[in-house]
């Protein structure tokens, strides 16, 4: 059974970089046929089971299974970016549209998110961070296996995720993205990813269904956390551009140890509870910890040598609290957004 988990791992990295080095539907095409046709790669491997001993088929059709579903996740990713490459090419070509033609005069204005975020990015990239970008849509694993989050962890529940009909999801957190960036730069590296995540929860005046949050991660040699809470200080007072009330509340997240939750104290009734910290005087702002080391293993990174931590902040709710909006929902309120006048 070891052997076909080496076999199922071969795959996946052959088709990864087979998908790596095509730019264009027709070798899409090729692809699909080498890996899916009826005597495709990973066809082959599924179709195997028959010559399995009995009391071994159970688990060579789950991990034969689990490799097919990723692979068809990949796969798909891949082909929704070339099919939009080509409607792109095709929109250019045609002559429907006549881009040299000047736009009527209408100033558009940066989105307070928008702000905020390009505001975060300055910070951390004087702090030696690379800002990278995760996917909207990602693989069961990447927003949960790879963090730790078990089969039966709540979060999983079909009340909190939103389920695409392939069993890939909307991802629930930016966090999702810490395995790919683990693979792509190794250790030591800092990273930021900001993001759109989406919750199937009640919307409230702090709460929506879709929100952005930014994640970072720092992994290096001796990192513990000390390091973690100087810049969870440092990156609050430096957004904020004042000294701001912040307190750490131990929590458990299943992908660091120990976990975090950093709140800041509520700016709308400072000591007089009010409705928009639901009376408690303290909101809410980033969950962070240091990286659970298994985390770290399955990117790839040796976490005998070295340590590291993350952080995700709710970009979204930072907004709201920078400019005094009460209520989340008037995010997606023009006639709102009109009188900030923002640039
Ligand atoms: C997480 O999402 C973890 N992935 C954060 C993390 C990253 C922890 C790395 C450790 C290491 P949490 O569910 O607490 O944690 O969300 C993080 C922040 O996103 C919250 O503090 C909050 O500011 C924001 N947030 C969460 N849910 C919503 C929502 N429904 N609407 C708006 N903002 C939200």
């Amino acid at each position: 059974m070891e052997n076909i988990e080496s076999k199922c791992g071969k795959i996946k990295e052959e088709l990864e970089t087979r998908l790596a080095n095509v730019s264009d539907l027709k070798t899409l095409e090729e692809v699909r046929i080498e890996f899916f046709g009826k005597s495709g790669k990973i066809t082959l491997l599924v179709g195997d089971i028959r010559n399995v001993p009995n009391e071994q088929k159970k688990k060579y059709g789950e991990l034969t299974n689990a490799t097919k579903e990723y692979a068809i996740a990949y796969f798909d990713d891949k082909k929704a970016v070339l099919d939009h490459l080509a409607l792109v090419a095709e929109q250019q070509n045609s002559t429907a549209y006549d881009m040299s033609v000047p736009s009527k005069k209408k100033v558009g204005s940066l989105h307070p998110v928008t702000i905020v975020a390009n505001e975060f990015s300055e910070i951390f990239k004087s702090m030696g961070f690379i800002v990278e970008q995760g996917n909207e849509i990602e693989t069961e694993y990447n927003n949960f296996e790879a963090l730790r989050i078990g089969k039966d962890h709540p979060a999983r529940d079909m009340q909190d995720t939103f389920y695409l009909e392939d069993g890939r999801v909307l991802v629930t957190h930016t966090s999702s993205a810490q395995n790919r960036i683990y693979k792509q730069y190794g250790a030591p590296v800092r990273a930021i990813f900001p993001g759109r995540s989406y919750r199937n929860e009640d919307v409230d005046a702090t709460h929506d269904v879709s929100f952005f949050q930014l994640e970072g991660i720092l992994v290096d040699e001796n990192i513990t956390v000390a390091n973690l809470l100087y810049f969870m200080k440092s990156v609050f007072s430096k957004a904020f551009g004042r000294e701001i009330e912040v307190r750490l509340r131990p929590y458990f997240f299943p992908f660091t140890e120990p976990s975090f939750e950093v709140d800041v104290k509520c700016i709308y009734c400072g000591d007089t509870p009010c409705k928009v910290c639901k009376e408690t005087t303290w909101i809410e702002l980033a969950g962070c910890g240091m990286i659970h080391p298994e985390v770290l293993e399955m990117g790839g990174i040796d976490s005998k040598k070295y340590r590291g931590f993350a952080f995700g902040m709710g970009l979204t709710r930072f907004a709201t609290l920078k400019y005094g909006i009460k209520d989340i929902r008037e995010l997606h309120n023009l006639n709102f957004l009109k009188q900030f006048g923002l640039k």
